[in-house]
């Protein structure tokens, strides 16, 4: 990754970088609309953005990026601005950087790197430190021999092919193995610890919040829960994944599980270091799939969470949508799309409060549709599982006896067979009840 050094300005003014990036032909949006996600990324990343160019084009030039044209216009722009740097859309081959750094006389970050720097912002535990960093270097190691090439052509050499640039090529990248693996080691160790955390884990219900960055999956776990995480207007707020008990509405606790959020041309060598810290999100019995419903994104955004899940082998866990910032809809018909998508959607706002009692209907329809509903008998030698019972399944009645508490609850298939373990029987059909179905 580049050294943030080399970007800093004068007297620590903020960076004022220029975007620029492909559109499909005949693409009617502006370039700052067109770029509005990676002016998002780039404020993320402290920068300033002093301006967005795009061009019209199907594929990217291998050698350069933008064709020839473009690029001495993006030169004109940058020199127009006095900008320092220019960010680009995508990610970039080492050769396609090298090339516009030299038409445009300013250091180039494309995509990946952005992101990376973000997350190297907002990496905080140890893991997502780790996670973070493998990535980078990752990222640098097929970019060394540009590196290493562009030292020696300065330095007047003939090329890498047998320098002193070759040897020192192979020093880095033996440096840059040794401490992957070390980083690996440590991960698996992390992984390993995760794994014995989440099998010791109550056999609560649990309920996992993924979904687009910025989409509100923090401010929700925050509204349900007293979790305190952040969740502020950047992207990447969150990287690791937090668990919070949740008493739904009727007593009964769920654990409530907040997650990275996913991003468009997300650097592959990201989605794979943070597998491990969505993988936590795949035990959940339930996702919430949070999107911004204001967003004119919203459906390609869906679309998104939908390819990341299915990497992941999530695409079968059942799933509530839940379309969020319900306040900034200005026509409760903009949303007609994604209701089409998932006529299930529930749309509520977790800033104003909106549509939450249609979510806790989704959530405890959903409950009731996949957990058992018996009648049990408590006796008053097993009467210690009664606190439990009530945290971890739904109470839908109950009344004492002399033989000790008959209750009818609604829980799942495995925490029946630990209260019948624990002494609890199935109680007696009643006479003239019919038994039930
Ligand atoms: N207007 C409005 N803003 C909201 C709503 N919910 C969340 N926000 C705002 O959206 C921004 C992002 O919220 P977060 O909760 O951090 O989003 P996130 O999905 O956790 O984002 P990452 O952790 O970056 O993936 C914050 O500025 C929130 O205040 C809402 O219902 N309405
Ligand atoms: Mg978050």
């Amino acid at each position: 990754m580049r050294n943030d050094s080399s970007l800093d300005t004068p007297q620590g003014h903020a960076t004022e970088a220029i975007l620029f990036g492909l559109v499909p032909m005949g693409d009617p949006r502006t370039a700052a609309e067109a770029l509005h996600e990676l002016q998002l990324l780039t404020e993320t990343a402290d920068f300033v953005v002093a301006g967005c160019m795009v061009q019209h084009r199907r594929h990217a030039d291998p050698h350069s990026y933008l064709g020839s044209g473009k690029l001495e216009e993006l030169a004109e722009v940058v020199k127009l601005a006095h900008s320092t740097v220019v960010i680009c859309d995508d990610s970039l081959t080492p050769n396609q950087g090298k090339a516009i750094e030299q038409a445009v006389g300013v250091p180039v970050i494309d995509r990946s790197e952005l992101i990376l720097q973000i997350f190297g912002m907002h990496a905080r535990t140890p893991q997502a430190k780790f996670q973070v960093e493998l990535a980078a270097l990752q990222y640098e190691m097929p970019r060394l021999r540009r590196k290493w090439t562009h030292l020696e052509r300065q330095r007047g050499g003939i090329g890498v092919r047998g320098g002193a640039g070759e040897k020192q090529i192979d020093v880095d990248r033996n440096l840059l193995k040794t401490r992957i693996a070390a980083i690996n080691r440590e991960l698996e160790r992390i992984e390993e610890h995760k794994v014995r955390e989440v099998q010791a884990r109550p056999d609560l219900f649990t309920i996992a919040l993924v979904g687009y960055t910025n989409a509100g999956k923090s401010s929700l776990m925050n509204r349900l829960t007293d979790a305190g995480v952040l969740a502020e207007n950047r992207l990447f707020s969150t990287l690791d994944t937090r668990t919070r008990p949740w008493r739904l509405p009727g007593g009964r606790t769920v654990l409530l599980t907040d997650t990275v959020g996913f991003l468009r041309k997300l650097p592959h060598q990201l989605v794979a270091s943070f597998h491990a810290t969505l993988e936590e999100a795949l035990h959940a019995d339930l996702l919430l799939v949070l999107v911004d419903g204001s967003s004119p994104e919203a459906q390609e955004q869906l679309r998104t969470v939908d390819e990341v899940l299915e990497t992941l082998g999530a695409q079968s866990l059942p799933r509530i949508t839940v379309l969020n910032k319900l306040d900034l809809v200005a026509d409760r018909a903009n949303l007609t799309p994604l209701y089409q998508t998932d006529p299930k959607a529930v749309a509520v706002s977790v800033l104003t409060g909106d549509g939450m009692s249609d979510l806790f209907g989704a959530i405890l329809g959903h409950l009731a549709e996949v957990e058992q509903r018996v009648e049990l008998l408590l006796p008053h030698s097993a009467g210690a599982l009664h606190g439990e019972i009530r945290a971890k399944a739904t109470v839908l009645s109950e009344f004492y006896t002399e033989d000790g508490c008959l209750m009818t609850i609604q829980a799942s298939p495995a925490l029946l067979g630990r209260l019948m373990a624990g002494g609890a029987r199935r109680a007696e059909p009643k006479p003239g009840n019919g038994g039930g179905a």
